[in-house]
């Protein structure tokens, strides 16, 4: 009989990666969405259509306890993959106790359903490379925790309660420490589809200048479509355990700016120094890029690039989509959506909002 598998957070990026492998490889899946109306769902739309036996969305809540319980018993799933979670950094600083209630104890409401319920399902726990802090890089498995944000401190409290309940009851749970990954479908919010997202606005005319925060911020990019076959593979293993999956190469911000304008042929030339500096257009001396200092964070994490040799010598995982690759594929679905007038009015600026 086929494998079913539960995905939280299926209206995420990765949820969508991890549902369409899964269903690919012939699982049953169903996916946890919040009830509230979510921007885009479009994706989820195709893989329906798609899978109509195999494909079921359901309304959930991590804040409800017993909803999850019930879900459970419903669904009888063989893997939980938990991917839900408010999962913006800076929007932690301003939703705190909420962060915690979701990232925190929505895993523990899970934890505590399988537990009661004796649930024999193999669990995945979307932990995160922002729990390492400012911790030396590069980080890996042994490296010390040093969150500094409320979202890497509710990430962490999931992340033990994973490692308590694996030792404690026997249970086949794993945590992914995932190092950034993107891809077309990443939010707006965060910040290499706000750049590959406002490049095809500049380019249809539509906006002239990108506000940023910290361009020195150094972070280990990789594609989403690879992070999720990580985690299946994790929950393959005949031991639960913990794995740092990254690329091990670390790029600014302002890198990432760069490839992206140099790969529309606009190449940058930087102006000024701290919240004065400018990006301009090397060939005409337009300003594209201006620094917003409420887009920094209240504590700034400056480099983050992972060693994921566990991952690679007992999983047999490696990235495959390499960085240039990955800024391409992002710029050119931006690019296409804009010709094709298919793009949604730009999702605000959370900052300036809060
Ligand atoms: O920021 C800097 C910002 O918001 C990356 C989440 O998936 O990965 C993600 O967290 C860097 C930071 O992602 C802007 O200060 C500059 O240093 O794209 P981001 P993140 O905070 O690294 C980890 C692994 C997760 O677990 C998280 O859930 O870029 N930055 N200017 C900016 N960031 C944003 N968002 N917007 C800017 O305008």
């Amino acid at each position: 009989m086929a494998k079913a598998a539960l995905i939280t957070g299926i209206t995420g990026q990765d949820g969508a990666y991890l549902a369409a492998f899964l269903l690919e490889k012939g699982y049953s899946v169903h996916g946890m969405r919040l009830y509230e109306a979510t921007p885009n769902t479009q994706r989820l739309e195709t893989l329906l259509s798609e899978y109509p036996e195999q494909f079921h969305l359901h309304y959930g809540d991590m804040t409800d306890g017993g909803m999850l319980t019930r879900l459970l018993v419903q669904v009888r799933p063989d893997e939980i993959y938990n991917l839900a979670g408010l999962s913006h950094v800076r929007v932690s600083f301003d939703l705190p106790e909420a962060t915690a209630n979701i990232n925190a104890l929505g895993t523990l409401r899970l934890l505590e359903a399988m537990r009661i319920l004796n649930l024999n399902a193999r669990f995945y726990q979307a932990s995160s490379s922002e729990m390492f802090g400012n911790a030396p890089a590069p980080q890996n498995e042994k490296t010390p925790f040093q969150p500094c944000s409320p979202y890497a401190a509710s990430k962490l409290y999931a992340y033990w309660l994973v490692r308590t309940y694996r030792d404690s009851y026997a249970m086949h749970a794993s945590n992914g420490i995932l190092f950034n990954h993107e891809s077309p479908l990443r939010g707006e919010e965060f910040v290499t589809r706000k750049i590959t997202r406002a490049i095809a606005d500049l380019v249809a005319g539509r906006s002239d200048t990108l506000r940023l925060g910290n361009l020195d911020a150094r972070r280990d990019w990789g594609h989403a479509r690879d992070y999720v076959e990580g985690m299946w593979m994790m929950l393959q293993q005949d031991r639960p355990d913990d794995y740092v999956l990254a690329t091990g190469e670390t790029r600014a911000v302002r890198d990432f700016v760069e490839a992206a304008f140099t790969a529309i042929g606009m190449p940058l030339v930087w102006n000024g120094a701290g919240l004065q500096e400018k990006g301009l257009c090397r060939r005409t001396g337009r300003t594209l890029i201006e620094i917003d200092e409420s887009l920094f964070r209240p504590q700034e994490i400056t480099c983050l690039c992972g060693d994921a040799a566990k991952a690679r010598t007992i999983l047999g995982w490696s990235p495959k989509t390499g960085f240039d690759a990955m800024v391409h594929e992002m710029l050119t679905s931006d690019l296409d959506g804009v010709c094709a007038n298919d793009h949604p009015e730009r999702v605000p600026d959370v900052y300036v909002a809060g």
